[in-house]
Formats: structure tokens, C-alpha cells, sequence
């Protein structure tokens, strides 16, 4: 065989399928607390662009493997007839129902699949484990077992020191956690495993990382795009000679939030699809324009920039207050402090060296007013819109295909700006400052590159 083909088998409910789930990224798999949710052998391929790197097969539990131990050794065939001993058993009790799951799972390893053997490292060892690593054993197959920390790694030595004497290679592999380095150790252990795999192993792992970097860059670009169009985006509502000026305002105010929300959710949706993540639900607190909370202490603490380091990267970029408020009063609009009072007090008091927002109202030509909202030309709000991009892309990233838990977000990374030098740090907040006016193709060619740097790795960092 070419193609690396492992059956993971085992007991029942000891994580399977969620192995085989989290090695080929597939989250239909289905997994469950129900013990013998699978019942039939199924092949599973891990594919990059349409290349196959590897195949597992997901197979049920053994229910009775004392009972077909017993049957083979009735057999009394030597070690050179073992194999074929199970080939009879397999033929013999093809339609006993009785030996299904065995039969289901000895029959892709007779065919010539090598063996991932999974068991649980926080139950204890015990002896009722050996009739079915006796089996696997007389398949005469390559073997590797994978100790599943389930609840803990209480018993993991036990373990290590039954298995080594039935496996060739004993790994301890978590389906639930990330796969970026786990999966770099499953590819050595399959290549231990069987020296022929080597060549088709090692160039599985350059297409694994090209792929990786591929989808860096996309979902740079797509995150990108997303600052570009909310950070430039604005909204007009005219002003009714019969509504009071407050409710317009409610209104405008509700319909941008509608927006930023709509608009977030279809950036994380295009990034669940980047990682074959469709079907995962999200726990996570809606972005609001109330700029009290926008400038909330545990806002800031979240996304790990302080005050004081935005003023100084504003600063930096060449956006005093001033010129920044200069620029957002362009061309027969004007703030009324009814207004920024209504929408932007709070935020002036705790952070009265930056603008709040930018809420104008527009004399038209007729001579009706309108009220607008945006472009938000805040850089806290678009370091904010940037901070919750770039956490949720590493959440889903992270999040391994066995976990049908909702994405929980947990602490964002707070030093994540430092994964920048300096010089790229303004770079940074000068794109931000400029997108509410809209960037040109290169500018938001060089947004996505610093987005890239952003999102690598710290192994693969290059600053
Ligand atoms: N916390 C935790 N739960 C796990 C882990 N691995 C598996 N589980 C859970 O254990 C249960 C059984 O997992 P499955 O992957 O369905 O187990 P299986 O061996 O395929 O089970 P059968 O098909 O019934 O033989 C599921 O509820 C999983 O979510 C793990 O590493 N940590
Ligand atoms: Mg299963």
C-alpha cells in the first residue's frame, strides 16, 4: 500500500473515532459518551487539495475478544499460521452476529492495514486487555498503540509498561487538543512504524505545511477585507420633523450594531470553512458600539493593549488627535455636542486623547438633516474589531475536529501585538487609521502581510 492505511480499534468508548476524527479533520465522524456508537468499519481519508496523506479506518470495539481468543488458539496453529487462523475465523463467522464488531475490525487489518491500538490512560491496566492485544498481535501487522489521557495521565506508566511488550511504538496522544504539534509526532511514529512509508510521510508533511501556510494567508486576506469594509463602513438616517432626534439616534445606533454583528459573524463563518469547521457553534459576547464598553478596563485587559500604548502608537503613526479630528470634519458636516454627549462622554472622560466616534449630522441640499454614524475612525475600536478576528481565528484553528464541544474563546493572548517589531507595529496602526477612508490595493496587500506575521506560531515567527 502506498497510502499509509492504520485501523484504530480498541475497546469500546475509549476514543476511536474521536482519534481517527482529530487526525482527518472530519467533524461528521460520529462520536459519542454512548459506549459502541460505531458499529461497522469505515475508511476515513486525510486529503489536501485532493491528495490523500493517509487513511484511518474507524472501527467498533471488541465485545468479545476472550471468547474469539479462545476459537483461535482451538485452532492450535503455530506462529507462521496465526494469521490465517484469522482469516478462518473471519470466514467462518461471517454471518454470526454474534462476533460482528470483531470481524469488523480484524477484517481491514487481514487486508493489510497497520494497527493504532487506543486505550484510556486514566483507567488502570488490567489483564482483560490481553486477549485483545494477543489478537492483534497474531494479525502479525505493525502496531502502534496510543494511550488516550481520557480524564487524566494517572496510569499512563502502567500502561506504557504493559504495551511495549505487544506494540512496536506507544505514544500518548490527547484527540482533544490541538493537532499543529501532535500531529508532526503521529507522522514520525507512522514512519517508525513502517520504514516503507517514509518518502510518502515526509512529502504528507510538506504539503501539511504548506497548507498551513496557505490557510494563514488566506484568512489573513479575509480578515483584512473584513477591517477594510467595517472600518470604512457608515450609515445615514434622516431626521424626522415628528420623531424626537433621540430615537433616530437609537435607531442609527442599533442598525450599525445589527451590521458589525452581521458582518463578524460572516468573517467567522468564512473562517470556520478555512479550517473544515462548519459546524461549529460559537460562545462569544457581540461586539457593541457603546463606547463606554468599548473602552471598558476588561476590553482593553482582553486585548492586551493599554492606554498608554495606543497613544503612543497613534502617535507614532503620525495621527495626532487633533489632525485626526480635523479629518474626520471634512466637507459641511459638523458634531453637535448633544450628540457626543448622547454617544460619547464616557469615552471622552476615560480616554480624552482619541475621538470616540465619529457621528456627524449632514445638511443636505434641500435642507433636511440626516444623522450618520461611521466611518468609526477610533483606532481602540479598530484594534478592537482586530483583537476578536484574530482571537477567534486561533480558536478555531486550535480547536480539534473530536471537540464537538462549542468553540469557547478563554483569555485571548494579551502579548499578542509584540509578535510585531516596532516598525511593523505602526505600520499596523497607521493601515488601521487609514482604512476608515478606504485602502489601496497595496496598502491592504501590506495589512494582510502584517495580519500574516500576527498569526504565525511563535516555532515560525519571523520578525
Ligand atoms: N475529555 C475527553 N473526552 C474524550 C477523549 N477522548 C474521547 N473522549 C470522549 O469519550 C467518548 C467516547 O469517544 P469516542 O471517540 O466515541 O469513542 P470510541 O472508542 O469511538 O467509542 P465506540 O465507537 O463506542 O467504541 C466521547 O464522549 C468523547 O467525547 C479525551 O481525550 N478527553
Ligand atoms: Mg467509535
Amino acid at each position: 500500500m502506498n497510502i499509509p492505511t492504520l485501523a484504530v480499534v480498541g475497546h469500546p468508548n475509549k476514543g476511536k473515532s474521536s482519534i481517527v476524527s482529530a487526525l482527518t479533520e472530519q467533524e461528521h465522524i460520529a462520536i459519542s459518551e454512548i459506549s459502541g456508537t460505531t458499529t461497522k468499519a469505515q475508511a476515513f481519508d486525510y486529503k489536501i487539495s485532493e491528495k490523500t496523506l493517509y487513511t484511518l479506518i474507524d472501527t467498533p470495539g471488541f465485545q468479545r475478544p476472550r471468547q474469539v481468543l479462545e476459537l483461535l488458539q482451538s485452532l492450535q496453529p503455530d506462529a507462521s499460521q496465526r494469521l490465517s487462523a484469522i482469516k478462518t475465523f473471519i470466514d467462518q463467522y461471517a454471518s454470526n452476529p454474534k462476533f460482528n464488531s470483531e470481524i469488523e475490525l480484524l477484517e481491514p487489518i487481514v487486508n493489510g492495514a497497520s494497527i493504532i491500538y487506543v486505550v484510556d490512560g486514566s483507567a488502570p491496566y488490567s489483564g482483560e486487555y490481553e486477549a485483545e492485544m494477543t489478537i492483534l498481535q497474531w494479525t502479525g501487522q505493525a502496531r502502534m498503540a496510543l494511550i488516550n489521557p481520557i480524564s487524566g495521565e494517572q496510569f499512563v506508566e502502567q500502561w506504557q509498561q504493559a504495551l511495549k511488550q505487544f506494540f512496536n511504538v506507544v505514544q500518548v496522544f490527547n484527540p482533544m487538543q490541538s493537532q499543529t504539534d501532535q500531529r508532526d509526532n503521529m507522522l514520525l511514529a507512522m514512519s517508525v512504524l513502517k520504514p516503507e512509508w517514509q518518502t510518502a510521510l515526509s512529502s504528507a508533511q510538506q504539503t501539511i505545511t504548506l497548507n498551513e501556510q496557505q490557510i494563514r494567508v488566506e484568512s489573513a486576506h479575509l480578515i483584512a477585507e473584513y477591517l477594510q469594509s467595517v472600518l470604512a463602513h457608515s450609515e445615514k438616517l434622516p431626521l424626522s420633523k415628528t420623531l424626537p432626534e433621540s430615537a433616530t439616534r437609537e435607531g442609527l445606533k442599533k442598525s450599525y450594531e445589527v451590521y458589525l454583528k452581521s458582518k463578524e459573524a460572516k468573517l467567522q463563518q468564512q473562517l470556520r470553512t478555512l479550517y473544515a469547521h462548519s459546524l461549529l457553534l460559537t460562545e462569544m459576547e457581540d461586539i457593541k458600539i457603546d463606547f463606554p464598553e468599548l473602552f471598558d478596563r476588561n476590553h482593553w485587559y482582553i486585548f492586551g493593549l493599554d492606554r498608554k500604548k495606543i497613544i503612543l502608537l497613534t502617535s507614532a503613526a503620525g495621527f495626532a488627535t487633533g489632525a485626526a479630528l480635523d479629518l474626520g470634519l471634512g466637507g459641511g458636516t459638523f458634531m453637535t455636542g448633544a450628540l457626543i454627549g448622547g454617544l460619547g462622554s464616557a469615552a471622552v472622560s476615560t480616554f480624552a486623547s482619541d475621538r470616540p466616534d465619529k457621528i456627524k449630522i449632514k445638511h443636505l441640499p434641500l435642507g433636511g438633516e440626516q444623522l450618520q454614524i461611521g466611518p468609526i475612525n477610533n483606532i481602540a475600536f479598530a484594534f478592537n474589531l482586530l483583537g476578536r478576528a484574530l482571537h477567534y481565528n486561533q480558536a478555531v484553528k486550535s480547536h480539534s475536529h473530536a471537540n464537538r464541544d462549542d468553540l469557547s474563546l478563554g483569555d485571548a493572548n494579551s502579548d499578542w501585538i509584540n509578535a510585531l517589531n516596532n516598525r511593523q507595529q505602526v505600520s499596523l496602526t497607521r493601515l488601521l487609521k487609514s482604512a476608515s477612508s478606504g485602502l489601496k490595493e497595496s496598502e491592504r496587500e501590506s495589512l494582510a502581510q502584517l495580519l500574516v506575521k500576527l498569526m504565525c506560531d511563535s516555532k515560525n515567527s519571523a520578525n
